[in-house]
């Protein structure tokens, strides 16, 4: 064998060693599955290595053990992006300093953010925040499967879009809130703590000198790709952009966690997330011993109902969680938003459509309402016709101030109900509506949700 074989022969060696390696990389921790991904990781920021909601001694442990060889990476599951393509990367948090390198300077490091949040999240509860001024860098993954980094403590924010705005009302930072966009402020009934707050009106196209005006530590927002994306290059310099999930590809655990983290309000956020998975774990342990899945879409409630909420729209997700086969998750679109055709939907034997669209809180007519529900109900019932969701009368709707968004669990509530009612007689999307009121919107406690339901929920018609 000459040498030059045998040089080839070894990197062919090393190459297969390497791929072994990669799928050899046997996870030790529980909530791993069996390629090494982990599940239901809510907290994306960098020396979360374990891939769990905390950043603990654990994660030093997991650490010493990857640096002396003895335990591998973990890997978690992120969306490249919100682009209804659905590629999925696989991220490790291992590397706390994001300097390129896993060593023993991320475990001094892990130990400084652990110490730090505990001062932090001290001050922020004892309402010590603004004599506060020790300074730290965290890293995080942002909703565009981007690292990004955030300077603390944040003690003045600019929240945008509404569903952003009640994670941070969730959280319990609404005083630090200095600007916000014309949706949260159109929004009085439901985010009244916002009403009085500087309007830099449009998310989507905000102006980057109003926003340097500002003054505030950090910009609260969601994807690039919707929100915005420039504000990195006008105003990063001066203010951290911070890009998490308030609705995208149903993240928002994910959101409410990382940006509870970035607050110094993690109780606040583990409270809800412990609030979201009772209602998930209960629906997604009894939906998975069925034999077979309902099939369900939900169009957008606009024109003639064709517009669809696809892959990454969060209304796409909740009715997958739901228990139900989605069938707009198989088109190709190059956003969120697929567009439906009656003639598609007729080969899909669509047995549920949950219609979505805005009209929840803040319409004080309910005659009105009902008129302009029960007219997107039956445009859905004319383009729909034939389908056994039509003939069956199982077409609903949703108002998108719960579907989306932080009380998204109330949706996932109602389509288990109405999907398999069978097998929850026991679960009520009311009282999980009425929960999440009680729970994570205080100024809403004198709200009667029972008198105003029909604008949240409709169905299914009796046209
Ligand atoms: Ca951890
Ligand atoms: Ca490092």
């Amino acid at each position: 064998m000459d040498k030059r074989i045998v040089a080839v022969a070894l990197v062919a060696v090393i190459i297969v060693a390497a791929v072994a390696v990669v799928f050899v990389a046997s996870p030790s921790s529980e909530n791993k599955d069996v390629d090494g991904a982990t599940k239901d990781c809510n907290l994306w920021v960098y020396g979360n290595v374990n891939g769990d909601n905390y950043i603990d001694q654990k994660d030093i442990d997991l650490l010493q053990k990857i640096i002396n060889g003895e335990d591998y990476e973990v890997y978690v599951d992120v969306y490249d992006g919100y682009n209804a393509s659905g590629t999925v990367s696989r991220i490790s948090f291992a590397d706390a300093n994001q300097d390129g390198k896993v060593d023993s300077k991320d475990i001094d490091y892990i130990k400084k953010i652990i110490t730090y949040q505990e001062r932090y999240s001290k001050a922020v509860s004892e309402g010590k925040l603004s004599s506060f001024n020790e300074t730290f860098r965290i890293y995080y993954n942002n909703c565009d499967n981007k690292t990004c980094k955030v300077d603390l403590p944040i003690k003045s924010l600019i929240s945008m879009y509404f569903s952003n705005s009640e994670i941070v009302r969730l959280l319990g930072a609404v005083d630090r809130v200095v600007a916000t966009d014309s949706t949260t402020v159109a929004k009085p009934t439901l985010l009244p703590e916002f009403k009085n707050i500087l309007n830099l009106g449009d998310r989507k196209a905000v102006n980057s000198e109003a926003v340097l005006k500002t003054n505030a530590d950090a910009y609260f927002t969601g994807s690039a790709s919707t929100y915005s994306a420039y504000l990195e290059e006008t105003v990063g310099d001066h203010m951290d952009i911070i890009r998490l999930s308030a609705w995208e590809d149903n993240n928002v655990m994910v959101g409410a966690l990382t940006l509870g983290y970035m607050l110094g309000c993690t109780e606040k956020a583990y409270e809800y997330i412990d609030w979201c998975h009772k209602y998930m774990d209960l629906i997604s342990e009894r939906v998975s011993k069925l034999s077979g899945k309902v099939t369900a879409i939900v169009p957008k409630g606009r024109g003639i109902c064709l517009e669809g909420n696809g892959m990454g729209s969060g209304q796409y997700e909740i009715t997958e969680l739901a228990g139900a086969l989605n069938p707009a998750g198989e088109l190709k679109a190059s956003s969120e938003y697929p567009n439906f055709t009656s003639e598609w939907a007729l080969t899909k034997n669509i047995q549920f459509i949950i219609l979505s669209g805005y009209c929840g809180f803040e319409k004080s007519a309910p005659d009105q309402v009902k008129a302009a529900v029960d007219d997107i109900i039956n445009n859905a019932y004319e383009t729909y016709k034939g389908t056994p969701a039509a003939t069956n009368k199982q077409i609903y709707f949703i108002a998108n101030e719960i579907f989306t968004g932080p009380s998204n669990i109330v949706s996932l509530a109602y389509c288990a109900e109405w999907f398999y009612p069978d097998l929850f007689e026991d679960l009520d999307g009311t009282a999980v509506f009425q929960e999440y009121i009680d729970k994570f919107c205080p100024a809403l406690k004198d709200y009667d949700l029972k008198a105003h339901l029909d604008q949240f929920v409709v169905g299914p018609s009796t046209a």
